[in-house]
């Protein structure tokens, strides 16, 4: 398996509640790095852009409301499969269902507040990275 890059987003429900710290833990000790981090407001602008995949989706609005409700901290982690390993450490989008001892079985607080976001594939993790970082700005 080759070293991989993906983006996470640590959502506004998780810095309000202080967790920026704990979940970078988790990912640490599942052997991803941080190799790039940076804590931002998003504009309702950069949100929607972003979750343009889902702009037909019921959720869309209300999901670009929550995401721009307070500050997020946009990160690259980096390490084997990568993009894999961190949905396994993320857990399923609804927390209900989310396997035991995952970052959104612990603190997410329901499927829309869900406390990370992790790229869901190779080619869109380096879409989604460039969306945020600049080469210079990820230091492995
Ligand atoms: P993912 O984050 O697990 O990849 P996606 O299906 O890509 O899940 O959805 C993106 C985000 O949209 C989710 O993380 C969650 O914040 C929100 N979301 C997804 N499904 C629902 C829903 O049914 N109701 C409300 N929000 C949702
Ligand atoms: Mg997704």
């Amino acid at each position: 398996m080759a070293t991989e890059r993906t983006l996470s987003i640590i959502k506004p429900d998780a810095t309000r509640r202080n967790l920026t710290g704990r979940i970078n833990a988790c990912f640490e000790e599942a052997g991803l790095r941080i190799v790039a981090q940076k804590r931002l407001l998003l504009t309702e602008a950069n949100a929607r852009e972003f979750y343009a995949v889902h702009k037909d989706r019921p959720f869309y609005r209300d999901l670009v409301a929550f995401m721009i409700s307070g500050p997020v901290v946009v990160q690259v982690l980096e390490g084997e499969d990568a993009v894999a390993r961190n949905r396994e450490v993320m857990g399923a989008t609804d927390p209900r269902k989310a396997a035991p001892g995952t970052l959104r079985a612990q603190f997410a607080e329901n499927i829309e507040a869900n406390s990370v976001h992790g790229s869901d594939s190779p080619e869109n993790a380096a879409s989604e990275i460039a969306f945020f970082f600049a080469g210079y700005e990820i230091v492995g």
